[in-house]
């Protein structure tokens, strides 16, 4: 599959608190840094654009156990929970949108509270690879905002990972993204 510059690379939510050694880590978080970093580089030098989400909650957000929310305290402002993970290089063409910095909004897709809508418009993107974290949350909901705003939409299946707090959630939000009319590929299916 060839890269082109109206495509664009979505990365969601690579940050600390959703790896190993943060408050809520899902299974193999580095793994999906180390291979966002790869088809990063890939797409810019594709031309194509690169898109990083990083959730940017105040320390009282309504999601937070603390509120009486439903997950633990993550990804607060200036912490470095909220860093991206070490192993997630970013090229420095790459656009880092920030979101849920609103503490009443508890919105898991990349298009809710934050400007990634606007930025693809600005830039004419018409196809969308998302990757990230978490399959069975940020990953399900964007892409399926991506697919009703009309976007071709992609998922980079080695290059996600869930929470699965029921076991198998994972695997069901794929099943669901695929029958929506999300295309389910591997990152070695986009051409070098
Ligand atoms: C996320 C649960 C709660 C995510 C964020 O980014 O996938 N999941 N907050």
């Amino acid at each position: 599959m060839n890269i082109s510059s109206t495509d664009a690379l979505i990365i969601l939510d690579v940050q600390n608190d959703f790896c190993l050694g943060g408050t809520m880590p899902v299974l193999n978080g580095e793994l999906v840094a180390e291979r966002l970093t790869l088809v990063a580089k890939k797409f810019i030098q594709k031309k194509a654009s690169v898109f990083a989400t990083q959730e940017w909650h105040p320390k009282d957000h309504s999601s937070f156990l603390s509120a009486n929310g439903q997950w633990p305290d993550h990804c607060i402002q200036f912490t470095s929970g909220a860093d991206f993970h070490e192993s997630l290089q970013l090229p420095v063409e790459s656009n880092i949108v920030r979101k849920g910095s609103n503490k009443d909004i508890d919105a898991y897709s990349g298009f809710v509270d934050s400007q990634l809508r606007e930025l693809l418009l600005e830039k004419k993107i018409a196809r969308l690879f998302i990757g990230g974290i978490a399959t069975d949350t940020c990953v399900l909901n964007t892409v399926i905002d991506a697919i009703n705003f009309g976007y071709s939409t992609h998922v980079l299946t080695d290059a996600v990972a869930a929470y699965d707090v029921e076991p198998g959630d994972g695997d069901r939000a794929l099943h669901l993204m695929h029958f929506n009319d999300a295309e389910l590929i591997r990152s070695d299916d986009l051409s070098n």
